[in-house]
């Protein structure tokens, strides 16, 4: 192996994912990863991008997507071949808890000697307990790592031993002796100018390090390859169970206002995207929250795009119609998604969107008419105050806005539990009285032990005061199962889909009710020989149970990797 500066590892959200027997459930059906949450940070790239170009060496590692893709992979004797000068791993999203830590601490017994850096939002958060971790060296906390990580790497490299030079990297949590210092956050990036979403990295990654699965995003990309560009860091709404919202970002990463990533670059880089991969770009964040000036500058910008490229916008509240023209004007091919948490406006308020429906569903007609490809509308269960009867009324308000549609099949409801973790730093999180919750799981550590839980029921680290987590499991499998129907009604989905789907939430819910049953008789679980016999079908009920999974993939018209282009970049730095 090639000796590296930085290796950049993502673990598997339960390192012993192959070994362990838990139902997940749909807690990942949602988004394109498992429940092993194969995803890397987007981060990753930018922080690889930052730190290549200023002479500091950088390896992607998806030990999540290796592990996953080859079940005789040896992970641990993977780690143990690595040769590196530090090892960063994400603890960002929360349900990684367990699988970093459990990397971390095998990489620390195979190369005692290498320094150890955690990031992320769950790493800041929780930095106190992390940092006490025997397997941790240093943590950089907030949301803008790249400039920290490239001075801490410059010490790291450059000044062995000389860790006064520690105390002026911010953001830097780091140990000397058992003694923790904390450097303020100070560094916190304000327009995202430093920033580059350059896919090309990956390439030239996997001719350095032939290694094409390592950088493999999630499973099932080189199928579906979409490419995604953040238009924002940091958000100006305050959902009660985000950890991505205002409030936590100023809690974890002192960020007070978001930074929005200049129209122009954003469109340089679509470019530059487009030239290697003739798929579909998701932009990730909502680009209205930018403002209309903003959005004047994006679509003066998107004139320098091919037309017929395709293009996906998620909204976090319905934009005016003003917008929609534009989209209609600017491109041939576009999707939309928005995600109003729950049908009732009430609780979608408590929730911290403050939308009608009459906006939400003349929104989503006025788009459907402007030619948009889909529409999909993401519903959530254990909302703040959600009964189970309100759950089941999402399927009539489906029902009558398909009515309204007149069986429009680009129009796709979802709906899924919040789980496995209401965030941390979030509102609900802080507050809980006042939404309704009680937390369950409040450390680090009882994360950690959540995660392995048997069902996802159990691994909640939460209850509602409203609502059982026997009610939340059975209202949204059924919430599901209507949702299913509609959707097979309008053939937004096939006969054959629509079957398979319901005959997977069926069977969910029996693996459910058995390990319920396993549970309640007091029995060493672990003992248990009919909780063994469930473990392929706990794995396999986990993958796509609400919903095919397919059924997220938006209709793609292209779908190539321009490998001319990819191999003369690689080769020739052109
Ligand atoms: C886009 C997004 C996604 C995309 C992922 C895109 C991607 N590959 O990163 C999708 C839709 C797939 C997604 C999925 C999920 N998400 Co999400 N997501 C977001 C969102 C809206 C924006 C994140 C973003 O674009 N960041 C900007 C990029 C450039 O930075 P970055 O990736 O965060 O990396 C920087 C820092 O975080 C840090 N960093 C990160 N890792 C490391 C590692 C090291 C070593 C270092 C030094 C630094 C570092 O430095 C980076 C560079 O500055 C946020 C909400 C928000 N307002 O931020 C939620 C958010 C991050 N997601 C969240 C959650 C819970 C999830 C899911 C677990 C949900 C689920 N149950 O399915 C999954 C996990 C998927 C997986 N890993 O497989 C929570 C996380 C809360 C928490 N503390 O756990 C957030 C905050 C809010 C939310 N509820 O949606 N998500
Ligand atoms: S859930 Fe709400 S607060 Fe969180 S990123 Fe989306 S809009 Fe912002």
């Amino acid at each position: 192996m090639i000796k590296t500066d930085l290796t950049l590892l993502h673990a598997p959200s339960v390192y012993d994912f192959r070994k362990k027997n838990i139902f997940y459930g749909p807690m990942s059906d949602l988004v394109p990863s498992s429940p092993i949450f194969e995803m890397y940070p987007i981060g990753f790239l930018t922080m690889s991008n930052y730190l290549e170009k200023r002479g500091i060496s950088v390896r992607i590692i998806n030990l999540a997507y290796l592990m996953m893709s080859d079940k005789n992979f040896d992970a641990e004797k993977f780690i143990g071949k690595i040769k590196t000068k530090t090892f960063g791993i994400d603890m960002h999203w929360l349900p990684h808890c367990q699988g970093s830590n459990e990397v971390a601490k095998i990489i620390k017994q195979y190369h005692p000697d290498t320094p150890v850096i955690f990031g992320g939002f769950s790493s800041s958060y929780f930095y106190k307990e992390l940092i006490s971790f025997p397997h941790v060296d240093f943590i950089l906390r907030g949301d803008s790592a790249e400039e920290p990580l490239y001075q801490l790497m410059s010490v790291i490299k450059n000044n062995k031993g000389d860790l006064s030079l520690l105390k002026q990297i911010p953001n830097l949590v780091w140990k000397e002796k058992n003694e923790i210092h904390e450097n303020p956050i100070s560094c916190i990036s304000e327009d995202l100018d430093e920033v580059d979403f350059d896919y090309r990295i990956m390439f030239k990654q996997v001719l350095k390090y032939r290694s094409l699965k390592s950088v493999v995003p999630f499973n099932g990309w080189m199928d579906y390859p979409v490419t995604t560009i953040p238009v924002i860091r940091g958000c100006n709404k305050n959902c009660s169970g985000c950890g991505g919202s205002k409030a936590a970002f100023e809690l974890f990463g002192k960020r007070t206002r978001p930074a929005f990533r200049q129209p122009e670059k954003l469109i340089d880089e679509i470019l530059l995207t487009q030239r290697y991969i003739d798929a579909p770009v998701f932009i990730l964040g909502d680009i209205t929250q930018g403002g209309k000036e903003y959005l004047e500058e994006f679509f003066k910008n998107s004139k320098r795009l091919n037309k017929d490229m395709q293009i996906f916008f998620e909204f976090f509240e319905p934009p005016d119609e003003w917008f929609y023209d534009r989209v209609a004007e600017n491109f041939n091919y576009f999707c939309f998604e928005i995600s109003p948490d729950s049908h009732d406006e009430n609780i979608r308020q408590k929730m911290g969107k403050q939308f009608t429906n009459s906006r939400l569903v003349s929104g989503i007609k006025y788009a459907l008419k402007k030619g948009a490809r889909r529409y999909d509308l993401y519903f959530m269960t254990g909302l703040p105050g959600q009964t189970k009867r309100s759950i089941m009324q999402t399927v009539d308000f489906c029902r009558e806005l398909y009515e309204t549609l007149e069986w429009d099949k680009r129009f796709m409801p979802f709906v899924s539990p919040m789980a496995p973790f209401i965030d941390p730093g979030s509102r609900a999180f802080e507050n809980p009285d006042e939404f309704g919750y009680v937390i369950t799981k409040k450390t680090l550590a009882e994360h950690i032990e959540a995660i392995t839980m048997p069902s996802w029921k159990y691994i909640l680290n939460y209850e509602s005061k409203s609502l059982t987590r026997d009610e939340m499991v059975e209202a949204t499998y059924n919430c599901a199962i209507g949702l299913n129907a509609l959707k097979g009604r309008a053939g937004s989905i096939s006969r054959k889909v629509m079957e398979e789907n319901e005959e997977r939430i069926i069977s969910a819910r029996k693996i459910m009710s058995e390990i319920d049953r396993i549970v309640s008789d007091k029995k060493d679980l672990y003992e248990s020989r009919s909780f063994e016999s469930l473990k392929d079908k706990a794995m396999e009920y986990s993958l796509s149970t609400v919903c095919d999974k397919k059924e997220l993939e938006f209709p793609f018209t292209k779908k190539n990797f321009k490998w001319c282009s990819i191999i003369r970049t690689v080769l020739f730095n052109r």
